[in-house]
Parts: C-alpha cells; structure tokens; sequence
C-alpha cells in the first residue's frame, strides 16, 4: 500500500468556508486505489505554510502530495500545471502581503506538476465533472505551496509525486459569499476521488 498525503486549507480573506477543509478531513483514512490517505489541513500565511507542508511531509513519508485550494470564482476541476517563484498579493491570515518576492532564492524560477493532470482531467470529464488544466495556480499560498512541495522533491531527487489541484467553491460558501459559481460538495470529493483513482493508475 501506498501513502498519499492530501492537504487542505482553513478559510481565507472573503471566503468563510473553504470546502477543501471538509474534502479533505472526509477522505482521512479512506483507501483509494492503492493510496491510503493522509489527510491535514494548512493555514494560509506566508510565512509558514510552506514549512507547514515539508513537515507533514517528512513526518508522513508519502509516496505522493496532493494539495487541494479554492479558487474562488472557478467554474472547474482545474489541476495546475506550473508553479512559480513568486510570493506576490492579498494579505494571508496574518496580514502579511509580499510583493514580488521569491520562495526560495535560490530556486529554479518555476516547476511542472509530476501529478498526472492530464489524465485526470480526461478522466474527469469522462465521468461527467467539469475540468480542465489551469496554467496558473497564482502567486498566493497554493502557488507557494505547490512550489515548496516540487522543490523539496527535486532537492531531495525523490521519487515523491506532488502537485497541486484549485477546486471551485460549494454551494455552502456560494450561500455564504453570494458571487461566486460553486460545485456540490458531493461531487467536489468526488472529484477529488477520480484524481486519486488516476494517480494510482498512472503508477502501474
Ligand atoms: N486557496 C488560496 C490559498 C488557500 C486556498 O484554499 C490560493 O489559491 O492560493
């Protein structure tokens, strides 16, 4: 059996839900495939998130990372394809807003997703559910953490696969929030499950 560690995150600026804190403490435990889940939940905040998920990663050993955010407005399923270095935007949870700056200066200037995302994708139109590849994943806290995660396997030459997938809001934060289009929850674990079904796949 394989380790799978599956990270959400707590609710952030305009957003008072984030449904991938529900997805994610839902699948803890669960079996999919050949991956067993390990799920955790991440704060948004520059300046630890990133050690927050190298942690969880040395303390789990996973074979693969997949680390969930909202993408509030989305209408899809959108694995990101690239990650840049670049810390840029809003303010995180503790008010701190970077401009312009680099998560690892001394980092490549950006890296590809080993997740299977095209498959996914296909996948998951497949079964009905609206998806497509996103190119990027921004320049906020799922792009730093989805940097950190490839960094660390490329520093380490792990085998580890890592990435990223942005989900649109639920319809419970679409209640909440009131402008922005949103997915069941049932469907966004759904979701969530076909790309772990396709991730376990692609390994054989
Ligand atoms: N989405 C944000 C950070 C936390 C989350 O769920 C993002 O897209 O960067």
């Amino acid at each position: 059996m394989k380790k799978l560690l599956l990270t959400g995150f707590e609710p952030f600026l305009s957003y008072t839900v984030n449904p991938t804190m529900k997805i994610v403490e839902e699948l803890d435990g669960e079996t999919i495939g050949d991956y067993t889940i390990q799920s955790k939940i991440m704060t948004v905040d520059f300046a630890s998130s990133g050690k927050q998920l190298l942690d969880h990663i040395k303390e789990t050993e996973p074979d693969a990372v997949i680390s969930l955010g909202l993408a509030g407005g989305r209408y899809k399923i959108t694995p990101e394809r690239i990650a840049i270095n670049c810390k840029d935007g809003e303010p995180d949870n503790n008010g701190y807003s970077p401009v312009d700056e680099a998560i690892q200066e001394d980092g490549p200037p950006a890296y590809m997703s080993t997740l299977p995302i095209r498959k996914m994708v296909n996948s998951l139109i497949e079964k009905g559910y609206p998806a497509e590849i996103s190119n990027t994943a921004g320049t906020y806290l799922c792009n730093n953490v989805m940097y950190e995660g490839l960094h660390y396997a490329a520093q380490n030459k792990s085998s580890m696969k890592s990435g990223f997938i942005h989900i649109p809001a639920s319809h419970e934060l679409a209640l909440q929030h009131g402008k922005i289009p949103s997915i069941s929850h049932e469907d966004l674990l759904n979701s969530v499950r076909i790309c772990i079904e396709v991730l376990s796949e692609s390994d054989k």
